[in-house]
């Protein structure tokens, strides 16, 4: 059965939604952060770079989220949830999903683990600094939206993009102009929740009602 490396509000969520989408059996293997098991050496010999998630398909053992994306849906063509090969669209989905892994979350790391990155006298400003480059980001998820009139980020079509854009804009729940708070992204976001396997992977990791959206 496929195994999915896991914890509850990381990248894992965002396979984790898409297994949902399949409609396929899988099972959640918790990687226990608070005891820094992303470091142990089993799982290092799962993903030497100590990141969640990872994915195990039979012998085969997979990390990085889009990748881990990509092969699920390839290897479940009859659920027909990438564009067919060589199309435009599947070319934006490619895209849009390399954007999120590269530009977004690259940056959203380091506004959550500003620490890691500069002496403590600095992090307020890192923190700031990586705020304002958020911003014009979120913009972009927001144009694409508007141009490609919805519902979901490609337009018609719901790609495994949506995953990763609705967990990356619920990471920017609370900076001073989250993701929910542009008119496009809001009401996306609105929708992605209503998905039943959204709410099945929300209840099976325990999220509270505001993960996606601050209340309010
Ligand atoms: N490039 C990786 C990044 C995954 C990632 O950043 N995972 C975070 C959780 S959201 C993590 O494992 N952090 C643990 C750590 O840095 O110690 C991917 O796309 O899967």
């Amino acid at each position: 059965m496929l195994q999915l490396h896991y914890h509850p509000t990381d990248a894992s969520l965002m396979p984790h939604i898409f297994l949902e989408e399949l409609g396929v059996p899988f099972e959640l293997v918790l990687v226990d952060r608070s005891r820094n098991a992303q470091q142990s050496p089993e799982y290092l010999r799962l993903n030497p770079n100590g990141k969640i998630p990872v994915l195990v398909d039979g012998d085969l053992v997979l990390y990085e989220t889009p990748a881990i994306l990509l092969h699920l849906a390839d290897t479940h063509p009859d659920k027909q949830l990438m564009p067919a090969l060589g199309t435009p669209l599947r070319a934006h989905a490619y895209k849009w999903m390399v954007w999120l892994s590269n530009t977004l979350h690259p940056n959203m790391t380091n506004y959550f683990y500003a620490e890691r990155y500069v002496p403590a006298e600095n992090v307020a400003d890192f923190v700031a600094r990586t705020e304002a480059r958020i911003g014009p980001l979120l913009d972009q998820l927001e144009a694409q939206l508007q141009s490609s009139g919805g519902p979901w980020l490609l337009g018609e079509t719901y790609t495994p993009a949506d995953c990763m854009a609705l967990v990356l804009c619920s990471w920017t729940r609370n900076l001073q102009r989250p993701a929910s708070s542009l008119p496009a992204l809001g009401a996306y976001i609105d929708r992605m929740r209503q998905r039943p396997a959204v709410q099945r992977a929300s209840a099976t990791e325990r999220l509270p009602e505001t993960f996606f959206k601050k209340a309010g």
